[in-house]
């Protein structure tokens, strides 16, 4: 491990754009993945009919994403730079995927949107761009990737730039801020050196950008809130949760609660990187073994927290929500599934309590009929099943949601209040 401060970073941008080769060519260039596995990856791709993809291999290690050339669940990897150790999640681009992707974004500090040069800004742009911003991703560095297939041409660049900028301003990130960078991932132009293709870019490269990101917020003193990304048994150990911590610490010792499942036990020991730590806090991706707690006990979306501080189980709460797209409106009664950390939950729009000027944030109306795409209200959410959440204010890293329906993101939020159960 390193001592340098973390970072998670998280890679967003609509299919093919080129994230996985982007994460591919990084971990090459910070010597991370050594020159022969890229060329056993390279071998593998041509027998596959997928040449090209020997840089994405590095992350697309499921059959299925190998043979069809597209990310499916999110993957984690670590490399440093001069000043971070980063842990980077690739998330998908595909719609299909979506899901998996809010969970990616929800780890993440920062994050990087790689957009096309020769495609510009695509649905998932769109989307991505809207969810990094609602799940609290603090800056954006836009790579414009693939500027091999348009010649390197400046105007091309500028065309992407003024397009992504337009993207950022109408969903208030700061767009004169925001760092970009045209690169070629697949060719390495302006990753780790400076491109002797674009002699007319005198800004950061991607690793210089990657280094002047603003360190990450101090952890907040909330209680531990480690939302389970998946359940293990392995043998010599037993049932074994991983997840990232959003707050707090885990050491081995600590009793432990999971919500809404409702066991708990004494942490008996815990891993990170496959080694034994006498504590994790927050950023770290930890596995653990809780005592008495088996396989089938406990599931995706569970939150683990401290037995006398347990995560809160919501009856109903209150949430502002912004409707990113919606064919008709959205009216009470309506039960679309909600997407917070690592839960998936069918939940009822109860009431539709006041419309907002998005602007402004102040009341326009209350007690509205319905809301549209655009509009911003404060909604009263009933979950069909148990659903472990808190008030954004409290603890904000399990305080955002995204809600979907129709296989897209219509709407993205954050709780207000929670009525526990
Ligand atoms: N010419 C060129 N091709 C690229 C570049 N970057 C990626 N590609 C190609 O674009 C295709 C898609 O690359 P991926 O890295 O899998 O794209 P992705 O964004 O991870 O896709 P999903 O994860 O499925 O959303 C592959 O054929 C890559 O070889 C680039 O800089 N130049
Ligand atoms: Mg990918």
């Amino acid at each position: 491990m390193s001592d340098k401060p973390h970072q998670n970073l998280a890679i967003i941008g609509h299919v093919d754009h080129g994230k996985s080769t982007l994460v591919g060519r990084l971990l090459f260039e910070t010597g991370s993945v050594p020159e022969h596995v890229i060329e056993q990856h390279r071998e593998e791709a041509e027998e596959k009919g997928k040449g090209g993809f020997e840089f994405a291999y590095v992350m697309d290690n499921l059959a299925e994403e190998r043979e069809r050339g597209v990310t499916i669940d999110i993957a984690h990897q670590e490399f440093d730079t001069d000043e971070y150790y980063f842990t980077i999640v690739d998330c998908p681009g595909h719609r299909d995927f979506v899901k998996n992707m809010i969970t990616g974004a929800s780890q993440a500090d920062n994050a990087v949107l790689v957009v096309a040069a020769d495609d510009g800004v695509a649905p998932q742009t769109r989307e991505h761009v809207f969810l990094a911003r609602t799940l609290g991703i603090g800056e954006l560095i836009i790579a414009v990737n693939k500027m091999d297939v348009v010649d390197y041409s400046e105007d091309s660049y500028k065309e992407v730039k003024e397009q992504v900028g337009n993207l950022l301003k109408q969903v208030r990130f700061d767009a004169d801020n925001a760092t970009f960078v045209p690169i070629s991932a697949f060719e390495g132009d302006n990753i780790a050196e400076r491109s002797d293709n674009t002699s007319w870019y005198d800004g950061d490269i991607l690793l210089e950008a990657l280094n002047n990101l603003p360190a990450p917020q101090p952890p907040t003193d909330a209680p531990l809130r480690l939302p389970i990304q998946d359940v293990y048994t392995i043998s010599g150990i037993g049932t074994v949760p991983v997840g990232r911590i959003e707050t707090g610490t885990m050491s081995a010792g600590d009793n432990v609660s999971f919500q809404p499942s409702d066991v708990g036990g004494e942490v008996k020991t815990v891993e990170m990187h496959h080694e034994e730590v006498p504590q994790a806090g927050p950023g770290d991706n930890v596995g653990f073994n809780v005592r008495g707690v088996g396989k089938d006990d406990i599931r995706r979306g569970d939150v683990c927290g401290p037995a006398d501080d347990p995560p809160k189980v919501a009856e109903t709460f209150k949430a502002q929500v912004v409707v990113m797209q919606h064919p008709s409106v959205i009216t009470a009664g309506y039960t679309p599934v909600f997407h917070a950390h690592t839960a998936q939950v069918a939940c009822t729009i109860e009431s539709i309590d006041q419309k907002l000027d998005p602007a402004s944030g102040e009341v326009a109306e209350e007690n509205p009929d319905f809301i549209k795409s655009g509009d911003a209200a404060i909604v009263t959410v009933r979950p069909q099943k148990p659903l472990s959440i808190e008030p954004s204010s409290e603890i904000p890293e399990l305080g955002s949601f995204a809600v979907r329906d129709m296989g897209q993101t219509i709407a993205a939020g954050k709780v207000l209040e929670v009525n526990e159960r």
